[in-house]
């Protein structure tokens, strides 16, 4: 290597480890008298990477959530580096490339991607930004790990910068194959940018095979075309001057936290209270999202109408409480969605409902920690019935809260957990009958099987916690 080459010839302080991702892992709050106090997000990435961050002194590069904002956020055990945003940065880069063209293409184009090049620039332009940020942050030699859709340009322009350093890139969305990936106008790009990092992890071996086809087929490099396996046996795409590997990495939760947390007594107690609240169904069902289009809330609100009408559940004594968080809402096809979704949830209580018990009870706003796990904790069945997910933790959660096996979990076959979760009611979302078949033997089959069923997934959830992959990860990036 030249000394004239880009970091060929420094020796650099900094962190031995440093993650990217859109957001920082910090909650602001302003105090009465106007001092602003940072507090660590309760996040699971965070949380997943508290003990490694423990160890070796390591930095966060990323956006504080607030356009325009010059916040110099400081939180304990974690170097953090904001990564400032303009409010035109925001609507073009975030709520435009990321979550107008990417989100929708890689889930399936549930909604049509737009491609816009204004939007692209601005993409490319804030990549630039948090790849310089990283570059800064990082010690010679260190390890960083990117993070999702929105950095995917990062890990190439981190090497152009510093190639002494290990890179990372873990998608947490699906990625698709060749057929809807091939209408982006930047593929080429998207493809070559990922392709800086040492190793790529996508939560399936599916996202990984079409990331080696992708590579094979648009870029023309070599990339190897046998099975991907969940934690082993990587793929690989062979540059020439360097080898990239590429494999499946399953996320999951911080099992044993949620777990204990949903054990204490308040937890507990609030459970039973909400149960009461709730007239003493004898079916309590419970969907928990982020107000999206993939998450398939329509799906589950309309099987159940369905259901009350087929009267195979009576609405008497059946509650479906959706907890609905507000998400994206200045881009327009999650405001076209939170009408569809009121529509029906005002028809299904309309029709079926009595003036003080209507069957569905809708929350649009995010509920506290333990208000959510109380929730687990009392609901007979979990609706989970995304048109695409990548992963869902909240089918995790339900699991980890539930050691009185007593639940039992409706799970679309869409989703990523639903390849290691296959004693659930699997159901395809696309099915009317598959769907309502689910939920209706999610709280009728007897006990006994639904007890069978829960026993086998819980153990799943507990023996594969997000520590495992966050470890898998690094050491697989690690290895020599
Ligand atoms: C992306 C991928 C992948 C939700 N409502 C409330 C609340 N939540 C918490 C849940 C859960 C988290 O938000 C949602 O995680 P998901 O995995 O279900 O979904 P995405 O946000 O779409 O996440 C996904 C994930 O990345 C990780 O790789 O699994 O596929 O799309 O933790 O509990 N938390 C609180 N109140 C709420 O009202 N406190």
């Amino acid at each position: 290597m030249s000394a004239a080459e880009p970091g060929a010839d420094v020796t650099r302080s900094g962190a031995d480890f440093v993650v990217v991702a859109n957001r920082l892992p910090v909650n602001k709050k302003v105090l009465a008298d106007g001092t602003v106090t940072w507090t660590r997000a309760p996040g699971g990435l965070v949380t997943a990477l508290a003990p490694i961050f423990d160890s070796t002194p390591g930095a966060w590069v990323g956006w504080t959530g607030s356009a325009d904002s010059d916040d110099d956020p400081r939180v304990d055990g974690i170097e953090i580096h904001a990564v400032p945003l303009s409010a035109d940065e925001v609507e073009d880069y975030y709520e435009g490339f990321s979550n107008s063209t990417l989100w929708p293409l890689y889930h399936d184009v549930l909604v049509k991607p737009v491609y816009r090049a204004d939007w692209w620039d601005a993409y490319v332009a804030v990549n630039r930004r948090f790849a310089q940020a990283a570059s800064d942050a990082a010690a010679t030699g260190g390890t960083v790990w990117v993070q999702d859709y929105q950095l995917q340009l990062v890990p190439a322009m981190l090497r152009a910068l510093r190639p002494d350093l290990k890179i990372g890139f873990f998608l947490h969305i699906p990625f698709p194959p060749y057929e809807l990936f091939s209408q982006l106008p930047w593929r080429r790009e998207i493809l070559d940018g990922l392709l800086g990092a040492d190793l790529i992890g996508f939560h399936l071996p599916g996202g990984a095979q079409n990331f080696l086809t992708l590579s094979r087929r648009i870029l023309g490099v070599e990339a190897s075309s046998d099975p991907v396996g969940v934690r082993t046996d990587f793929g690989t795409v062979d540059l020439g001057d360097r080898v990239v590997r590429v494999g499946a990495f399953p996320i999951s939760i911080d099992s044993a936290g949620v777990a204990e947390q949903a054990a204490s007594s308040r937890v507990q107690e609030r459970a039973v209270e909400l149960r009461k609240q709730l007239g003493d169904p004898k079916h309590l069902l419970l969907g928990v999202d982020r107000l999206d289009y993939t998450k398939g809330i329509d799906v589950r609100i309309e099987s159940l109408e369905r259901i009350f009408a087929d009267g195979r559940l009576d609405p008497a004594d059946t509650v479906l409480v959706q907890l609905a968080s507000p998400s994206r809402e200045n881009v327009e096809s999650y405001a076209r969605l939170r009408d569809a979704v009121e529509r029906t949830v005002a028809h299904i209580n309309g029709t079926y409902g009595t003036v003080d018990a209507p069957p569905v009870r809708y929350l649009l706003q995010p509920v506290p920690r333990d208000e959510l796990l109380a929730y687990f904790v009392a609901a007979d069945a979990a609706l989970v019935t995304p048109l695409r997910d990548g992963m869902n933790l909240v089918t995790k959660e339900y699991l980890a809260c539930r050691p009185d096996l007593g639940g039992a979990l409706v799970l679309s076959e869409f989703t990523g957990a639903a390849m290691e979760l296959d004693q659930a009611y699997l159901m395809n979302p696309y099915d009317s009958a598959s769907t309502d078949d689910a939920v209706v033997a999610a709280v009728t089959d007897p006990p006994e099987e639904r007890r069978r069923r829960m026993e086998i997934l819980r153990d799943q959830v507990m023996h594969n916690d997000v520590d495992q992959w966050a470890r898998s990860f690094l050491d697989a990036l690690n290895e020599e």
